[in-house]
């Protein structure tokens, strides 16, 4: 399988507010520089470098101005003489106006973020467009042939929706990825959320649409991040009403649970025969995550990619999270290996 990888992830590392204390984030550069590792030590396939696309592309899921928010907010920032992290102090929860953007960096960086593990550093905006290109130079080779490939994505996406960044993700790679397939050409696209959250901005972007179905498979939203919301009544609204299933599944789910649910939903996708696949691929699903619920041990996600290969469509897999990272490259690449039929 073909794997697009690209350095510039190390430019973003960042500190999050966890219990109360700013701690460098879980999300860290030595998890894509393992995942590399493993796909090497096990010859997985080509290693290539991502193309340049450019905002236009990430424009079609995101809206212009926060694509321009995220390229700027760094300058901005630092123009207050401010050398740290940037991170959001005040968010606009219900009664407050969402409606105009504000001015200040203070304000403009609570007006796009959804929580307090988005920080700015210097060199967030190029490891982020660059994880970006990583998707869509993996969808392209999907157009010229390849059956499948695999983009190493850092930072993740699949918490980031058309204006707004969370939990680690600022572009959504995976929407942006989708939403190329189908300017390619496609009629439909299955997007498939294995990450241990939610992928909530993956399910905001396409709720209304039918040429996109996303389907999530994750630790239910009443005890894990991202809280508010991928509970199972969420369907979809419009033409895109019954292309939206959410799987939450309780605390402590092995494989037992985690394998019927996937089966059921890599059914559904069959059901639906999009022309591509485009897989969110988290793996902190593990049982020694150090932030999740679920109790995976490194052999089923073999099983998790052979019950996607099942599906029988060409598939994209996007990396998204896993942070428990002594094991993240077993994992990760288990789940490619078990999708090519264990070679
Ligand atoms: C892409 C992805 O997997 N994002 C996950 C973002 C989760 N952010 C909230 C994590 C809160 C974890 N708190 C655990 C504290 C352990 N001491
Ligand atoms: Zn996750």
């Amino acid at each position: 399988m073909l794997t697009i990888y690209s350095n510039a992830h190390r430019l973003h590392h960042a500190t999050e507010l966890k219990d109360g204390v700013l701690k460098p984030c879980f999300e860290m550069p030595s998890r894509a520089d393992t995942i590399l590792a493993r796909v090497q030590a096990v010859g997985l396939g080509e290693v290539i470098a991502p193309r340049e696309f450019g905002s236009a592309s990430y424009a079609r899921v995101h809206s212009e101005r926060y694509v321009r928010f995220l390229e700027q907010a760094w300058s901005e920032w630092q123009a207050l003489g401010r050398q740290h992290d940037a991170l959001p102090l005040i968010w606009p929860v219900r009664d407050l106006r969402s409606d105009i953007e504000p001015v200040h960096i203070d304000g403009k960086l609570g007006f796009y973020a959804m929580d307090a593990g988005v920080a700015i550093t210097a060199g967030t905006w190029q490891a982020v467009k660059t994880s970006a290109d990583l998707a869509l130079t993996g969808m392209a080779a999907l157009a010229q042939g390849e059956y499948s490939a695999f983009a190493l994505c850092r930072p993740p996406g699949h918490h980031a929706a058309a204006e707004y960044m969370g939990g680690y993700c600022y572009l959504n790679n995976a929407a942006i990825a989708a939403q190329a397939c189908l300017d390619g050409g496609a009629r439909r696209v299955a997007v498939l959320d294995v990450d241990y959250h939610h992928g909530n901005g993956t399910q905001s972007i396409f709720y209304d649409r039918a040429d996109v179905m996303f389907t999530s498979l994750h630790g239910d939203p009443r005890h894990s991040y991202p809280y508010f919301l991928g509970h199972r009544d969420e369907t979809g609204a419009g033409a895109g009403l019954g292309f939206n299933h959410n799987y939450p599944l309780p605390h402590g789910t092995g494989w037992d649970g985690y394998g019927a649910a996937l089966s059921h939903a890599c059914d559904a996708i069959a059901t639906y025969a999009p022309d591509a696949v485009v897989i969110s691929l988290g793996v902190d699903t593990f049982k020694d995550d150090p932030i999740s619920h679920f109790r995976l041990e490194s052999e089923d996600f073999l099983k998790i990619g052979q019950t996607i290969a099942g599906i029988g469509r060409p598939t994209l897999f996007v990396m998204e999270g896993g942070y428990m990272v002594d094991d993240i490259g077993v994992n990760a690449v288990n789940v490619l290996r078990g999708f090519e039929g264990q070679r």
